[in-house]
């Protein structure tokens, strides 16, 4: 990397639907660029970019990005192996928004599919080059030619450079004309010729539409040159107007030397890649193209705890030339950072380097104040880039370490596991003063489970999330007196308020008006009436869940000169409060989600039958490719096990997102059984 110049390095992410090959890709392009000696195996466990246990234990099914830079053929080139399962898929797109490409991996088999779609989706919104490879066409039932298809439906507008041949041996490298195998490259056999060379006219045709100049010389009947045909692809991949495919075997190491070319001919080099998000604070503009001599910037899309060098901020050098021992700035909270060894990753190896430029990614160990998505920049300023957003996580589970002693570790454990993977979230529930640890599904949750044992030999019970219930008040009750009156010995207590509550709009909250004329109750000490109201409101009258958008007037009270004080009047407004709210036909409100499902059209029934049978609405569906999206609104409490029932309905090929959309009254039967639940739980605890 020191000696290798911009315009020869090349980034990029592997990317597509859960197990279509993407890590197995990774090996065998690894493997034929000599970077590794022989080719590992995603199932054994073997593979180079299967780094974490909680994979091995998983037949290699990732859970992380790993990151593996290589040289080949005069480029430096990293590598950056993403997840395909939706639990995991969040820490890919933190990857995209860092790197300058992708390598779309997609069935030979089954064609694109949603993980494939999202993916690409996420990759040419951000404008990156994307290539495909049209993996597995080894396999029974491989139709190399349906895949194709399926990208193009997705708007992929596929260009294919290489076909499957002698039965998915072998391909057909369109660009050289020649057939590749185990043993090399050869002449096409006869019987592919007529195949090869009408693939190759389409290829041609379609390289011609991307360059008027180009397409004018062909329309005329002249042949273009091979240098004509690469130019055209190069503009054509980096206008994100083609995506180049290749045909092959991932697992047998087939088709794989035209991808190696294309990462070095096709893909851009950071100089010529994407544009970036942010501000040059010398000029005021968005920043220029990526230089080795403008200042240092970079953008944090990892972190990972390593067993060895702790705590570790991967970052892409965007623009500039890092060295180690040197002091930066944190552009995203300000917080001055001083950066020591270079670290180049190879999988779990890391190798110390002497500079790192644009392009790059290295990693830097002990950072504070430096999480995932963060930018860094020079310490005089230059480039602020804008950082990377971090998807929330949407299912909370209430867990707890399962043994008495570790409970004080319980915090600090998940704390770093929090530092590691920003898409969980730890809360305390201000009702149970449980622990909630909130990830993107139930797989997440479990993997981090299985983390903190692994890492700090913490054991966690999980309970079934919880759904945060509020309740609310449905009509007006007037002048309810709350009243405090005590005496002790010769000290007394005295303060009585007259409250009037009445229900607001969903999503109000919580409003006070003191409406007291003519001091009824001193100036002083309205506040505490209210003070009570608050604490009153936090367990409601049903179930003790908190309770919201409600009006709360404070019309009338009564004081004494010498026995009225702050304590008294709060004790009264939340007397006053619970009685009230008794009153005013109270009810139990639950949060409903906004909920997007995509799946193949044939599952669209099943998927919208079963929605409807957990009391969801649909609202809207819409068409991509042969996949169909509905958009659903479904209580909470109907989908927190949502990701296993779609799993068995579509088998495997759906895929759901969900975030809150609001609070909504439960129906009357079902109210019923959450007061019960709710009561019998806390009656549990005392
Ligand atoms: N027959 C055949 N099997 C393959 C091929 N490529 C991968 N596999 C197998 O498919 C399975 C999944 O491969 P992976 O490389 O782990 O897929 P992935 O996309 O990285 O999976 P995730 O990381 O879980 O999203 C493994 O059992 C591989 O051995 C191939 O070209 N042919
Ligand atoms: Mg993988």
């Amino acid at each position: 990397m020191k000696d290798v110049a911009v315009a020869d390095t090349r980034n990029f992410a592997l990317v597509g639907h859960s197990a279509d090959g993407k890590t197995s890709l990774g090996e065998a392009l690894l493997f034929k660029a000599g970077a590794i000696a022989s080719l590992g195996s995603v199932t054994a466990g073997s593979s180079v970019l299967t780094t974490m246990p909680e994979e091995k234990e998983r037949q290699g099914s990732s859970v992380g990005t790993s990151v593996y830079a290589f040289d080949w053929s005069g480029k430096h080139v990293t590598l950056v192996d993403t997840p395909g399962d939706p639990n995991f898929q969040s820490d890919g797109q933190l990857a995209l928004h860092a790197l300058d490409a992708a390598i779309l991996v997609v069935s030979a088999v089954d064609g694109a599919k949603v993980g494939t779609e999202r993916m690409w989706r996420t990759a040419r919104g951000l404008g990156l080059s994307v290539i495909a490879f049209v993996n597995g066409i080894d396999r029974e039932r491989a139709d190399f030619d349906d895949a194709v298809e399926s990208l193009a439906k997705m708007e992929a507008n596929p260009v294919v450079l290489s076909m499957p041949g002698a039965g998915g041996g072998a391909v057909v490298d369109l660009l050289a004309m020649k057939m590749v195998d185990d043993r090399g490259a050869r002449e096409i056999p006869a019987e592919l010729a007529d195949e090869a060379a009408a693939a190759r006219q389409q290829l041609v045709e379609s390289v011609a539409e991307c360059d008027d100049a180009l397409l004018e010389k062909y329309l005329e009947g002249n042949p273009l040159s091979d240098e004509e045909v690469l130019g055209g692809l190069v503009a054509g991949v980096r206008s994100g107007k083609r995506v180049p495919v290749f045909a092959g075997s991932a697992s047998r190491a087939i088709g794989i030397e035209p991808v190696l070319r294309a990462i070095a001919e096709l893909l851009p080099s950071p100089e010529d890649a994407r544009a970036w998000n942010g501000t040059d604070t010398s000029s005021g503009e968005k920043p220029a193209p990526p230089r080795p001599d403008a200042p240092f910037a970079a953008l944090v899309f990892k972190t990972v705890i390593d067993r060895y060098a702790g705590l570790l901020s991967v970052f892409r050098v965007v623009s500039g030339t890092l060295h180690p021992d040197t002091s930066v700035l944190n552009a995203t909270n300000g917080s001055r950072q001083r950066l020591g060894k270079l670290l180049l990753l190879r999988g779990h190896e890391h190798l110390e380097v002497p500079a790192a430029g644009p392009g790059d990614v290295v990693a830097v160990a002990k950072l504070k104040d430096v999480h995932t998505g963060h930018a860094l920049c020079a310490e005089k300023g230059g480039v602020k880039l804008a950082p990377i957003p971090i998807p929330r996580g949407v299912l909370a589970y209430a867990i707890a370490a399962r043994s008495k002693g570790d409970e004080d570790k319980l915090f600090t454990s998940l704390g770093r596991l929090v530092e590691e993977d920003p898409t969980l979230h730890v809360d305390r529930d201000p009702n149970t003063g449980q622990f909630l640890l909130t990830g993107m599904g139930e797989l997440h949750i479990r993997i981090a489970a299985e983390r903190l044992k692994r890492m700090y030999g913490l054991e966690i019970d999980l309970q079934r999330p919880k759904v945060p219930y509020r309740e609310t008040i449905t009509r007006k009750v007037e002048n309810v007196e709350g009243k405090l009156k005590k005496q002790t010995g010769g000290k007394g207590m005295f303060g009585v308020c007259y409250l009037s509550i009445e229900p607001l709009p969903r999503g109000a909250g919580f409003e006070f008006l003191d409406e007291i004329v003519g001091g009824a109750i001193p100036r002083n000490l309205i506040p505490a009436v209210e003070k009570g109201v608050v604490e009153a409101l936090q367990h409601g009258p049903l179930a003790g869940f908190p309770v919201v958008d409600v009006r709360v007037r404070c019309i009338d009270g009564k004081h004494h000169p010498v026995d009225s004080n702050e304590m008294a009047f709060k004790l009264a407004g939340s007397f006053g409060f619970k009685t009230a709210a008794e009153q005013a036909r109270p009810t139990v409100l639950e949060p409903v989600m906004h909920v997007e499902v995509s799946a193949p059209d044939e599952h669209m029934g099943d998927v919208i039958g079963d929605l409807n049978s957990r009391r969801g609405r649909v609202q809207a569906t819409d068409q991509l490719g042969s996949t169909s999206v509905i958009k659903a609104q479904v209580p909470m409490a109907e989908m927190l096990e949502y990701a296993s029932v779609l799993t068995s309905l579509t088998g495997g090929k759906g895929a759901f997102q969900m975030a809150f959309a609001h609070y909504e009254e439960v129906p009357a039967a079902f109210r019923d059984k959450i007061v019960e639940e709710a009561k019998a739980a806390s009656g549990g605890e005392s």
